[in-house]
């Protein structure tokens, strides 16, 4: 969700001291047996809302990869019969985790092709905030985008991606890159602006948020500019980036960083709001969701 990189930052890899982990990749069993009736009427609220929220709204892969896999609205969906569908379409699997991971353990996960999602789920009094990725957050925002070839590609390359910043320091760089596409990134789709980040996703009030409210920039997505923006990870973003095809997503994956980094390293970075000289701008926001007062 919006600050689970925040309770990163600020519980270091505190997400462990309340439940060790059971195995060195941090996974744990989902323990599905041990959802509660209200658990799974939390899980309902959730994406019976999203479910009106989306069509027209969520790009069409996104809708396509709900319909492909068992995700419903009775029942929080059950890791193994989601990795069954998803072994066959792109060999993604979902495994669970308490919560955070380490960076390095996150990244190990997604270059094997493992989706690390947190098994459990949000208070009833949480519904629109929390602070670490939830089931719904990961399996709801994150799992129907795997069933598209491209991004299951892209996430992997993430994952590659990161264990390689991380030796060359420019993980906030990439993690920029991950927060403007996987997390909140817009697609301009034939027939108007879709949603495919799941942070958008999974979010009901950040949904119309990002597509319908003035006060966000709309910007098309650049990728050094990205690696050098600041993100939000307190409330909405104040600038959204947006891609013109998926296609644009696999190039990221196989473009080489390191060139690329050395460029950015020297480079002064952008405040979220910003908006530049050379950016393709599809709308200039408002600015007034962000406004003190
Ligand atoms: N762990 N479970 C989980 N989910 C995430 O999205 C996640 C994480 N650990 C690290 C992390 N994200 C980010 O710091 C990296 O994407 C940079
Ligand atoms: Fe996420």
């Amino acid at each position: 969700m919006k600050r689970q990189l925040d309770a990163l930052a600020k519980h270091g890899l505190a997400a462990g001291d309340a439940v060790r982990p059971q195995r060195a990749d941090w996974t744990i069993d989902q323990g599905w047996a041990d959802y509660t009736a209200a658990d799974h009427t939390t899980w309902r609220t959730l994406f019976e809302r999203q479910r009106r929220l989306l069509p027209g709204r969520a790009c069409d892969e996104f809708l396509q990869g709900m319909r492909d896999l068992p995700i419903a609205a009775d029942r929080i969906p059950d890791f193994l019969e989601l990795s069954d569908v998803l072994k066959g379409r792109t060999g993604w699997q979902v495994v669970a985790v308490p919560g955070l991971v380490p960076d390095e353990v996150f990244f190990d996960h997604l270059a094997n092709r493992r989706f690390p999602a947190g098994n459990f789920i949000r208070r009833p009094d949480q519904l629109d905030y929390l602070e670490e990725p939830d089931v719904f957050h990961d399996v709801f925002g994150h799992v129907p985008m795997l069933v598209n070839p491209v991004i299951a590609d892209y996430l992997q390359a993430y994952g590659e991606g990161g264990l390689r910043a991380q030796r060359l320091g420019t993980l906030a760089q990439l993690a920029r890159v991950y927060w403007y596409t996987i997390e909140f990134g817009l697609l301009r789709q034939a027939d108007g602006l879709r949603l495919y980040g799941a942070g958008i996703a999974s979010s009901f009030s950040e949904t119309t948020f990002s597509l319908d409210d003035p006060s966000p920039n709309r910007v098309r997505f650049d990728l050094e500019r990205v690696m050098r923006t600041q993100y939000r990870i307190d409330d909405f973003q104040e600038t959204y980036f947006v891609i013109d095809g998926f296609e644009q997503l696999l190039e990221l994956a196989r473009i080489d960083f390191g060139p690329l980094y050395d460029h950015v390293r020297g480079q002064p970075e952008f405040a979220p709001g910003d908006v530049l000289p050379d950016d393709t701008v599809l709308h200039r926001g408002t600015g007034r969701h962000h406004q003190p007062g």
